[in-house]
């Protein structure tokens, strides 16, 4: 699914987040310490290599809603954004840490030249936030930076299930009034 909004392109697809080699940056749903862990983290540790923990090391600890950039390492893309989203009942309020989550995440993302970034869902699962709502934070946060954005042309949300990507599309769906 492909929505256009003043000029940025939003898109929903199903995938592996350390596979999109035409995206100039992927967003990593991190670990505090900024380990490879599980689930996202560690699909984009294993195929960027020693060198991203190793860069990574500078920056953590990060704490929820933060966002730091480094290098992609063996990865197809120039740029990995690791953000730390809300541990779902832990970290509150939940819904304004995911907020910043990806608010931040493109700020980087406009501070660097970066046209084009893939985020997965993030938190929704190690962290256990119920997707629904995670997807309604994500898009209407998204749709609400896109007047501020100028580097930023492309944004691709990547899901690992068919049933994540349903919920995306609706979502989107709904919020764009189509
Ligand atoms: N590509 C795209 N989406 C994925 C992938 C992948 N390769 N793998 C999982 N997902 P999670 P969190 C989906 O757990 O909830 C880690 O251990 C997954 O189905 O990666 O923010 C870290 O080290 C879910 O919908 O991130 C942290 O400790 C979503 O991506 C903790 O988990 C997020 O799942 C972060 O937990």
């Amino acid at each position: 699914m492909i929505k256009e909004i003043s000029g940025v392109i939003i898109e929903c697809v199903m995938g592996n987040i350390a596979d999109q080699p035409d995206m100039m940056a992927i967003v990593n749903a991190a670990n505090a310490h900024l380990r490879p862990g599980g689930g996202v983290a560690g699909a984009i540790h294993r195929a960027a290599g020693p060198g991203l923990e190793e860069e990574c090391q500078k920056y953590a600890p990060i704490e929820p809603g933060q966002a730091v950039i480094t290098a992609g390492y063996n990865l197809p893309n120039k740029y990995v954004i690791h953000t730390l989203g809300p541990v779902y009942g832990v970290d509150k309020p939940e819904a304004k840490l995911l907020s910043d989550c990806y608010r931040n995440s493109l700020l980087l993302a406009e501070q660097h030249g970066i046209d084009s970034i893939a985020f997965p869902a993030i938190s929704t699962g190690y962290f256990r936030y119920p997707l629904e709502q995670a997807t309604d934070v994500a898009l209407k946060t998204v749709i609400e930076m896109i007047p501020q954005l100028k580097q930023v042309k492309k944004i691709r949300f990547v899901l690992f299930s068919e049933s994540d990507l349903v919920v995306y599309k609706a979502e989107l769906a709904r919020l764009t009034g189509s």
